[in-house]
């Protein structure tokens, strides 16, 4: 049955024929597109003028400068010497970030969905339109449910100038998936552990290593760039380097140890580890005497998960995890077990961290050299205000006493609180979606259908249109980075600084920031008092000025350091140092998690096997794409145009696959993938698993690059597991097979 929210073409109605801009179009194919996009911005480059950014393509947010020339064309982007995020140097998804600029198949106009006979279409609007529509729905929704059942998904930039809007609209139904489909349940391990997050960037002191390892964090495919960067000085310094990951990925080709783990089974490594270091006396006795609690406890706790009993379940060789644990011993405390990023995978995964964490503490890192400094951050007075409405309710309750650790909103939890009869009275009933593609991000498409059939309205503020635009009520096109102010970056470091993003150029066609598309709502709603300002650059002016700074200090420097607070980055001998935890020391022992009758130390719990003809699903990322922001991307498009399917030889033989064959996968619930995949036959691999990166599969055809190429890992994640402790989405307990024919040859897909 068709329903009204059925995925929709978006109308061809005058959207067509816009040429880029600049005449700066698609690099030929084959060509180094960072070399291209240097020789472009090299010419003439004596009257270029440059603006200061930063890079919106991952969250990693390095600071840079936009060039234009003297027409204002936009030429490059490069980083800003100064910025510890990218020491100077993009990477190649930051340097093709002017693609999101000159994609031709941007976001042009607002849209509006008109219902048809045959089917709904777009039709163009004008802003004054659309933004009366948009507004005049959300008085409708908050007199007939209250302004808390207009939920908010949101992710990158755009996110804080519409948190700001819901917020003073008396909504705080809010969420995003980088916590629940994220670092989530790393964060929330982490905070059990030390009292706070792991943050992004993460505190890693990469740069003064000895022993880095990767327990399935993929740096280097990952780009998250100066870790990227610190990690290739450390490999050339001699650190030891060592890879915990079923696949054979760029980091694991670049370490000392590869240990090609059974995949779901890293619990019991990190315990055997924390066995060996324990057993053997390897650990740092005076840190974890000073600044730990519950060591006897632990101890205890890990007797019996000797290398051997790992062993039957990691299939990872016991004098393996014996050497390896020495050799992070021997590094330590200048030794970073890392913490990882994208870490929904098993449900147990802020136990995961747990046992991450606590070999850290064992080796004494956090607050070492090399290990882990203690972050300094700056934070901005906020622009004056009136205080928020307190909300009814929010995303708090949509947990319904679930996910105690959730510190922030669960966008699956929402998702499911829009199904009607899920969360009793708290019910949302219309989304404001920004900056996330929700059909690729979130798992378990059946109920984010179901959701999306139920509510009822849809706004979506995006630069492109992507997967979640094709639900949408109401389209309205944000400008890129490069052609917008934002709030001012204050990310965590080693020295406080922050880094401002301006406009470099005009919004091209009839695109416009985030910040005004919020104001226009606001003030539309009556909230005047919240948006005491005409323009946001007024808004960074006086934030700026409170800090000794001002917005033409900023635009010239870019980026801005300040001294360093009262906490140190390391730790001094035998310094008293109190952990923001409850007890005031790093909690080995977690009293937080037995009260609310989680394991108080982390412990192994066996994850549902394949079944026969089947193989675990995993996938991840390359260091050319983003999600699937950037899969539309001309420049980074032609660095890699599709994903393959990872598969083992001998399975490959096994099951008669070929090289750069085309399959289908179809998954333990039988759901077949839309698109076919190429075979990439690899010893990379293990013969349970395949692996892919994510982000590919896009089904909306105005996206001319990208459409219907490659398979998407999402759509194959029917089954999640969620953390008992904070509601993320474990991803990693699906299993696929493989179809050689066409299964979709009648639907003529
Ligand atoms: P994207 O798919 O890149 O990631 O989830 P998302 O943030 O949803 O979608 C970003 C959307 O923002 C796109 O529609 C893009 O066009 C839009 N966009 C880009 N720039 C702008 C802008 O300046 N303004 C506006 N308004 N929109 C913009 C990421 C999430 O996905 C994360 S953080 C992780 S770690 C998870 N990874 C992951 C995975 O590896 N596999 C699977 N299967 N799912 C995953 N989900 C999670
Ligand atoms: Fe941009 Fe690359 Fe930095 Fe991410 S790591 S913010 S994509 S330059």
């Amino acid at each position: 049955m068709k329903t009204r929210r059925d995925f929709i073409k978006i109308s061809t109605l005058g959207l067509g024929g816009i040429a880029a801009a600049a005449g700066l179009s698609r690099i030929a194919m084959g060509s180094s597109v960072v070399d291209d996009l240097l020789k472009l911005g090299a010419a003439g480059s004596d009257n270029l003028k440059r603006y200061p950014t930063y890079c919106e393509v991952c969250f990693w947010k390095c600071a840079g400068w936009t060039y234009t020339d003297d027409k204002g064309k936009i030429l490059k982007v490069i980083g800003n010497d100064e910025d510890p995020h990218c020491y100077g140097r993009l990477c190649p998804r930051g340097t093709g970030g002017i693609g999101m600029y000159y994609d031709e198949d941007r976001l042009k106009k607002p849209l509006i969905r008109v219902k048809g006979a045959e089917g709904d279409t777009y039709r163009e609007a004008s802003w004054e339109e659309a933004l009366d529509l948009v507004a005049s729905k959300m008085k409708e929704i908050a007199e007939k449910y209250g302004p808390e059942s207009f939920a908010l998904f949101k992710h990158g930039g755009p996110g804080v100038h519409f948190e700001h809007l819901m917020s003073a609209y008396g909504s705080d139904t809010s969420a995003e998936p980088a916590f629940a489909q994220c670092r989530g349940p790393r964060d929330i391990g982490w905070k059990a552990t030390y009292g706070a997050w792991a943050g992004s960037p993460e505190p890693t002191d990469i740069r003064d290593t000895k022993c880095l390892v990767l327990i399935g964090s993929h740096i280097g495919e990952n780009m998250h760039n100066s870790q990227v960067q610190e990690m290739s000085d450390a490999i050339d310094r001699g650190a030891t380097i060592i890879t915990v990951d079923p696949r054979f990925s760029t980091a694991a080709s670049k370490s000392k140890y590869w240990l090609p783990i059974k995949p779901a089974t890293d619990n019991a490594l990190l315990l055997a580890w924390i066995h060996v270091v324990i057993n053997e006396e390897l650990y740092n006795k005076k840190y974890v005497e000073k600044y730990t609690l519950g060591f006897e406890a632990l101890k205890k706790h890990v007797e019996a998960m000797t290398p051997e009993w790992a062993y039957g379940i990691t299939t990872i060789d016991p004098e393996l995890i014996r050497t390896t644990a020495r050799a992070m011993a021997a590094a330590a405390p200048a030794v970073i077990v890392h913490p990882g990023r994208h870490a929904s995978w098993y449900g147990d995964d802020a136990q995961r961290t747990r046992g991450i964490a606590i070999l850290n503490a064992l080796f004494g890192s956090v607050g070492n050299r090399g290990g882990f400094y203690f972050k300094q951050e700056f934070k901005l007075p906020k622009f004056p205000a009136p205080a928020y409405p307190e909300p009814k309710w929010g995303w708090k309750e949509t947990l319904q006493g679930k996910f105690p650790l959730a510190s922030t909103g669960v966008t699956n939890e929402l998702i499911r609180a829009s199904i009607p009869g899920q969360t009793g009275e708290y019910q949302v009933k219309a989304w404001f979606v920004a900056g996330t593609n929700l059909p690729i991000s979130i798992p378990d498409k059946k109920s984010l259908h179901e959701a999306l059939h139920a509510i009822e309205f849809l706004v979506v503020v995006d630069t492109m249109p992507m997967d979640i635009t094709g639900y949408a009520d109401v389209i309205l096109p944000e400008c890129t980075y490069l052609e917008r102010y934002d709030q001012i970056r204050s990310s965590t470091s080693r020295i406080p600084n922050i880094a401002l993003r301006m406009p470099a150029t005009e919004p091209l066609y009839e695109t416009k920031p985030a910040w005004w598309i919020a104001k226009q709502l606001g003030e539309r709603l009556g909230l005047h008092d919240f948006y005491n300002y005409n323009d946001f650059s007024e808004v960074l002016d006086w934030q700026l000025k409170q800090v000794g700074s001002s917005l033409d200090e900023m635009k010239n420097a870019g980026i801005k350091f300040f001294p360093e607070k009262a906490t140190a980055l390391y730790l001094e001998p035998d310094q008293d140092y109190t952990f923001p935890t409850a007890s005031g020391k790093i909690e080995l022992y977690s009293s937080e998690l037995e009260s609310l009758g989680f394991d108080p130390m982390p412990v192994y719990t066996a994850h549902e096997e394949p079944a026969e003809g089947f193989y675990r699903l995993i996938y991840g990322r390359a260091p050319m794409h983003t999600f699937s922001r950037t899969a539309n991307n001309p420049y980074l498009h032609d660095l890699m145009k599709e994903n393959n399917v990872w598969v083992n030889p001998k399975v490959a033989d096994l099951l008669g696959l070929k090289k750069d064959q085309m399959v289908w996968l179809k998954n333990q619930d039988g759901v077949i993938s839309t698109y076919p995949v190429k075979v990439r036959v690899t010893e990379r691999i293990r013969w349970d698993s395949v692996y892919m990166v994510h982000g590919y599969g896009q089904t909306n055809p105005k996206l001319r690059n990208a459409y219907g190429i490659g398979a998407s890992d999402t759509e194959l994640i029917t089954k999640v597991k969620l953390d008992p402790t904070m509601g993320g989405t474990g991803m990693r307990g699906n299993f696929v097979t493989f179809i050689k024919e066409n299964p979709w040859k009648e639907a003529n897909i």
